[in-house]
């Protein structure tokens, strides 16, 4: 549960809010070519649906059954996805919601033709009627929401935002649950992400984990690969759980990393203190990190001090140091533009999710913007997978630039305000590199010495990455 089972590839896109059928054919056009360990999709299984609310994105986070029915599509749709994306090494990644299901309140029937109705607590679909949620006397607060995050009962026996919580304690929703991710491994999916994990009980997600079978060879999974989880857990020093909480049931998403590396692109001189252990921050093989999320990026869970794609020129600076970076398993974030913090993605008339546009100069039309596709991001991503395995060395930073080797593998550099002119030592075997980032129109000679003359001057892509057997 550790192992992202994507054969040491090193980077997650997380396609928001994208049909089964575009995540099929990027797959095959891109993300495997780009050497992408695969994809986390949105929550895939029916979710209440909101006309008044004008289908806003987080409709998808209140679930009614786990068929695997959505605004992305159709169960067919999904299993086509997930086996043409794993034919090309290109492996899917569930946001599995699994701590509630919808708000009170919400009544309706979802894509696949079931019924829900929050103030019930029935969920014909599953089923779950009211026994299968948290008893009322275990949640110490007023009014049944959770209100006090200082308090651990609060968090995770309460309603969050007034989400009829599941009792995770029971037999019989464990195994709902399992049922659930059993599906989905049998369909081929390699990994999920536990959507609100900071509100379940780790011994309760221990035991769902624990009725979960591995990973079948059919998809190519070598025998006894266990299901990759990462355990979404807010931790920003403001509460009373913490992520060391979860390194039993997977890697724990690491909010603190947006937030140090948000102020060290800002200014570079912090940029050597990114991974404060003192802080609490997640030790590294349990670290899940990204410059920003869903979100995040819109001013919901974890927002503050959060570079997103909305400033191109430091978001580019954002990803590549966080990919060149040792700490942590990187995801990248895919999104949608927006004004609205609800609204929901690119639609056609009847409000159904519009198709992705490829341009053709390889990027996104049509309101997406296909963060994954930018020149500097898919270029790291190659960069992440030849250094893989290798320690940050050669660190050297003097406040408007920033440089490292790692191991002898690869050497990185970047240059705040666009440009930069220093020898350093690359770690590198002497000879001549390119620059992947600008494909190789600039060549780098490494010395006998190790070292390097480093120009830089690229305001946009202020960003030089060399590695052994890069090319263009
Ligand atoms: C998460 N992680 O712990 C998701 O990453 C986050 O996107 C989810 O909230 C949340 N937990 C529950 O899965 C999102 C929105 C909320 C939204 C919720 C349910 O950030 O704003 O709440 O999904 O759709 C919405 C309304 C609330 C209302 C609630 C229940 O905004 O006002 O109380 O629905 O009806
Ligand atoms: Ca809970």
């Amino acid at each position: 549960q550790y192992n992202p089972n994507c054969d040491g590839k090193q980077v997650i896109v997380h396609l928001f809010e994208w049909k089964w059928t575009d995540i099929a054919a990027e797959c095959e056009r891109f993300l495997g070519p780009a050497g992408y360990c695969g994809f986390q999709v949105s929550p895939p299984m029916e979710h209440v649906i909101l006309p008044n609310d004008n289908y806003p994105w987080w409709q998808r986070y209140q679930p009614v059954s786990y068929q695997l029915y959505s605004r992305s599509g159709t169960p067919e749709q999904f299993a086509d996805m997930v086996r043409r994306c794993n034919a090309v090494g290109v492996r899917t990644y569930v946001d599995a919601v699994i701590n509630h299901m919808t708000g009170l309140g919400r009544v309706g029937v979802s894509y696949g033709g079931s019924s829900y109705n929050g103030d019930a607590r029935d969920f014909p679909g599953v089923p779950y009627t009211a026994e299968h949620f948290t008893p009322k006397n275990l949640c110490p607060s007023s009014d049944g929401n959770v209100n006090n995050y200082a308090v651990e009962e609060n968090v995770r026996n309460c309603y969050l935002v007034g989400l009829t919580d599941l009792y995770g304690a029971l037999d019989y929703v464990r195994n709902a649950v399992a049922g659930y991710l059993n599906n989905l491994v049998d369909l081929g999916v390699a990994g999920i992400r536990i959507d609100a994990a900071k509100h379940m009980w780790p011994a309760d997600i221990a035991n769902m984990l624990s009725r979960v079978k591995d990973l079948p060879t059919s998809h190519g999974f070598p025998a006894g690969s266990k299901l990759f989880v990462y355990n979404e857990v807010i931790d920003r020093n403001d509460g009373a759980v913490t992520v060391d909480e979860y390194y039993d049931t997977g890697m724990v998403t690491e909010f603190r990393y947006c937030m140090k590396l948000a102020w060290g692109i800002a200014d570079y001189g912090q940029l050597g203190g990114l991974v404060d252990y003192g802080w609490g921050m997640a030790r590294d093989d349990r670290a899940f990190v990204f410059v920003d999320n869903h979100d995040n990026q819109r001013g919901h869970g974890g927002a503050g001090d959060v570079i997103t794609h909305k400033t191109p020129r430091e978001y580019k600076q954002a990803v590549a140091y966080m990919t060149a970076h040792p700490y942590g398993f990187a995801q990248v974030m895919s999104s949608y533009y927006f004004t609205n913090t609800d609204e929901g993605p690119p639609h056609n008339a009847d409000w159904s999710t519009a198709d992705v546009v490829i341009n053709a100069d390889g990027s996104c039309g049509g309101g997406w913007v296909c963060e994954h596709r930018w020149n500097v991001i898919a270029k790291m991503v190659r960069f992440r997978n030849a250094v893989a395995g290798t320690a940050m060395e050669n660190y050297w930073n003097n406040g408007g630039a920033v440089a490292f080797s790692r191991g002898n593998k690869g050497f990185f550099a970047m240059a705040k305000g666009g440009s930069m002119d220093q020898t350093l030592s690359t770690g590198l075997p002497a000879g001549t590199y390119c620059n992947i980032i600008d494909s190789c129109a600039t060549n780098i000679n490494v010395g006998s010495d190790g070292k390097a003359r480093i120009q830089i001057n690229n305001y946009e892509e202020p960003i030089v990455a060399i590695c052994v057997g890069c090319t263009a």
